[in-house]
């Protein structure tokens, strides 16, 4: 893992600060410190027991270009779902407060990414209007420990805190970790697309994004 070097931006949104958020939550079921930066290399580091998201983080960090650092621990010993579920939710609640009011960003974003024989497809819209659909038959019940209907609970809780309407699909695919792979390499390229600066202005007619 490359060392840790936040706030060293190679791209920086058209206001000129680095987009940055730090989120603190604690509950009775996890505790979750997560750092992002918008503006980053593609650095993570990740320190929590659910390898397999780890793996998809790391890589979601790479492809979107974030900085991204989470610290967190929870009620693994029930599951993964808590954990899994607050550190996306934590992501969203991240990508929302580093983004402000939005201005002088492109807000729309998507790609599409193959792995193999995979392909999946990730649309965003950075709305203020949370809404998520979720198209994959993810063929197996669990990816090494990873149970994989949290795919669904971890990026529905990205497009709630983050106030996104998020679209993904697996349009084809045979193995289900390509599957998960795939989805969340093309919803960070989609995300950074989305990100990315523009002409100027808040990118809505209604004047404002919330
Ligand atoms: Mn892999």
């Amino acid at each position: 893992m490359s060392e840790w070097k936040a706030g060293q931006p190679d791209s920086v949104a058209a206001g000129g600060q680095p987009r940055h958020a730090l989120i603190r939550r604690r509950t009775g079921e996890t505790e979750v410190e997560l750092e992002l930066s918008l503006d980053g290399s593609g650095l993570a580091q990740l320190d929590f027991p659910v390898p397999f998201l780890r793996h998809m983080l790391h890589l979601f960090a790479a492809h979107g270009r974030f900085d991204l650092r989470v610290q967190a621990s929870g009620d693994v010993d029930v599951d993964d779902h808590h954990l899994v579920e607050d550190i996306g939710l934590c992501l969203g609640r991240a990508i929302h407060q580093a983004l402000g009011d939005k201005r002088g960003i492109r807000r729309y974003g998507e790609r599409h990414t193959p792995m193999d024989e995979t392909l999946a497809r990730a649309v965003i819209d950075l709305s203020g209007r949370p809404a998520f659909v979720l198209q994959a038959a993810i063929p197996a019940e669990r990816v090494g420990t990873f149970p994989t209907e949290l795919v669904r609970e971890f990026f529905k809780s990205v497009a709630n805190e983050g106030r996104m309407a998020l679209h993904l699909a697996v349009l084809y695919g045979e193995d289900s970790h390509h599957m998960i792979e795939a989805l969340f390499k093309a919803a960070a390229a989609a995300l950074r697309e989305a990100v990315q600066p523009d002409t100027g202005g808040v990118p809505s007619t209604k004047g404002v994004l919330e």
